[in-house]
């Protein structure tokens, strides 16, 4: 049952993947426990980048609509959904936000998944990527106990650093571990909060969007 639910949720990915690649669109499925910083790395992110790059935003949520208001906020097209209860987003919601979007105006549209380091990971939604946020009041041993997302991640963006001289997170021992699980991880150090890291994480981005945008459609 549960193969049959994955085996249903891959067809109807890789349907929006065709739709998102149609407009040469790079897209970002981002995941974290809940109260990693995804929302507030995305408006720094969004508040970096929106000079040079048109920006969409999917919302997953629980309940509330509280993330999406905040990245409204920035003044980019924002779509939330409701999982009512669900602990990830799956294909099909995606697949209906999409249709609410302008994707032919878009360079670059993130996707925040519903905060939880499990779930998200064994869904795959029609990114182009994944990438993983891992704050630093989580404990430096999660990747090592939750190794599928950061194997399935393209990148780990490590936030909340401004608070590491008050935790006992080894930056060193996480990003050893992050690399043994998956040895192509790009790995950005940032705290969202006060802006540090911030220019290599959208230089990055910015890269992708321009790879994506040069592609030659098959
Ligand atoms: N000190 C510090 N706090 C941060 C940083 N990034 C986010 N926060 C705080 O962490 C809390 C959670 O941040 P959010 O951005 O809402 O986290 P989220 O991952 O979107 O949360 P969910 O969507 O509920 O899973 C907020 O109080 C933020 O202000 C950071 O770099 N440093
Ligand atoms: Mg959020």
């Amino acid at each position: 049952m549960a193969q049959e639910l994955l085996r249903a949720n891959e067809e109807i990915a890789r349907e929006n993947r065709a739709v998102v690649d149609a407009q040469k669109l790079l897209t970002i499925n981002l995941i974290s426990a809940p109260g990693a910083g995804k929302t507030t790395l995305l408006e720094k992110t969004i508040a970096g980048l929106k000079d040079d790059l048109s920006i969409g935003v999917i919302e997953g949520d629980i309940y509330t609509t509280r993330d999406a208001e905040r990245i409204a906020g920035q003044g980019v097209a924002v779509v939330q959904i409701n999982t009512s209860g669900g602990c990830h987003l799956d294909a099909r919601m995606v697949a209906t936000a999409l249709q609410a979007l302008p994707l032919n105006m878009l360079d670059l549209l993130f996707i925040e998944n519903v905060g939880n380091l499990v779930c998200p990971a064994e869904f795959h939604l029609g990114e182009d990527y994944k990438v993983a946020v891992l704050s630093v009041t989580e404990g430096s041993d999660k990747p090592a106990k939750y190794p599928l997302v950061f194997r399935e991640a393209q990148a780990v963006v490590i936030n909340k650093t401004d608070l590491l001289p008050y935790t006992d997170f080894a930056l060193d021992t996480a990003v050893k571990e992050l690399k043994s699980i998956n040895s192509i991880l790009e790995i950005f150090n940032v705290s969202a909060k006060n802006g540090a890291g911030m220019e290599a994480w959208c230089i990055w981005l910015k890269a992708l969007v321009h790879q994506k945008g040069q592609s030659v459609m098959q």
